[in-house]
């Protein structure tokens, strides 16, 4: 069954047809969607991309890896799109190298085939910065690429953008378009960037820090908005240069979950993260359709919910 893709934010019952351009603001789904509280059917997906995971960071609302097997079960591919942990050099590397030994066992012992995709927090965790489904239909990943300061309401933004500049001039002219170029680029920028709240083990260190790496500057939420303003359209504006025939872009990084269809007629799907407040959506691909559903947390494990959306894809 087709169901509304934007009923949930919209809050009112109209029906639509799913493919009609929404305006951006309808295309939210925010956290507590009417969907998010009844649980999927008995379906399962082929592929399920998750994102922004956090794995290890307090900020993170997974504390234990078991608490997304519901998330894994009868998948078979599951693909994580960044930031599933912090790699990069960090006070505390003990703790950085046993969220990676954890996060290497977990998933292949729960899903027979797990992909990973880097983040600007992950950037060596394997070597994909991004991938193609669906004969290309789809365009996967994380997303700080599509921002010239990689994390454009960080405090580390001045000092990303200014290394992302000097590595790209040092790229050879014929290079500086290249996408694979450009990734290996924004990848060493971020993991030159160490950690800073997230490594810390002390709760209440970790909230001060937190703190005042959340709202300090002042002008900070203004960068988070801008960002979350602007995402979609550079998201769409970067795969017409590089990956032109993609209609679905998925990506995570800004932790705003959402469906935003773009002036090009491309639909930019953002999975979230398992962070509050705003929590995170599974994009689904089962039976040649790609299904967004919001991921809920039910007694410390998270799930997926029912389909908010859904979409055919390309044939082949
Ligand atoms: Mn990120």
């Amino acid at each position: 069954m087709q169901e509304n893709p934007f009923r949930g934010a919209v809050g009112r019952g109209g029906r639509r047809k799913p493919e009609k351009q929404p305006r951006e603001r309808e295309a939210y789904f925010p956290r507590c969607a009417p969907d998010a509280r009844r649980f999927a059917p008995a379906s399962v997906p082929e592929i399920r991309i998750l994102s922004d995971l956090h794995f290890g960071d307090r900020a993170s609302q997974v504390t234990s890896l078991q608490q997304l097997r519901p998330l894994l079960e009868g998948v078979g591919h599951v693909v994580l799109n960044g930031d599933t942990l912090d790699t990069r050099p960090g006070p505390h590397p003990a703790h950085t190298a046993e969220a990676r030994a954890m996060v290497s066992d977990f998933f292949p012992r729960h899903t027979p085939e797990a992909s990973f995709i880097t983040g600007n927090h992950d950037p060596d965790f394997g070597v994909t910065h991004e991938t193609e489904l669906a004969g290309g239909d789809i365009w996967i990943t994380h997303g700080d690429v599509f921002f010239e300061e990689i994390v454009p309401w960080g405090n580390d933004a001045p000092l990303m953008r200014a290394r992302l500049e000097a590595e790209l001039a040092g790229l050879a002219p014929e290079h500086r378009a290249d996408l694979r170029s450009l990734f290996a680029a924004v990848r060493r920028v971020a993991f030159s960037i160490p950690q800073r709240h997230q490594s810390e083990r002390n709760p209440w260190k970790h909230a001060w820090r937190y703190l005042g790496d959340s709202v300090w500057p002042p002008t900070r939420a203004a960068r988070i908005l801008r960002a979350w303003r602007d995402g979609p359209r550079l998201a769409a504006s970067f795969a017409s240069l590089h990956r032109p025939r993609a209609r679905f872009l998925v990506c995570g990084h800004t932790h705003r979950p959402g469906a935003f269809r773009q002036p090009d007629g491309r639909l930019v799907l953002n999975t979230g993260s398992f962070c509050r407040p705003l929590g995170g959506l599974a994009i689904d691909l089962e039976g040649g359709r790609l299904l967004v559903r919001p991921i809920v947390r039910r007694r410390g494990e998270f799930r997926a919910g029912a389909s908010l959306a859904d979409f055919a894809l390309a044939a082949g």
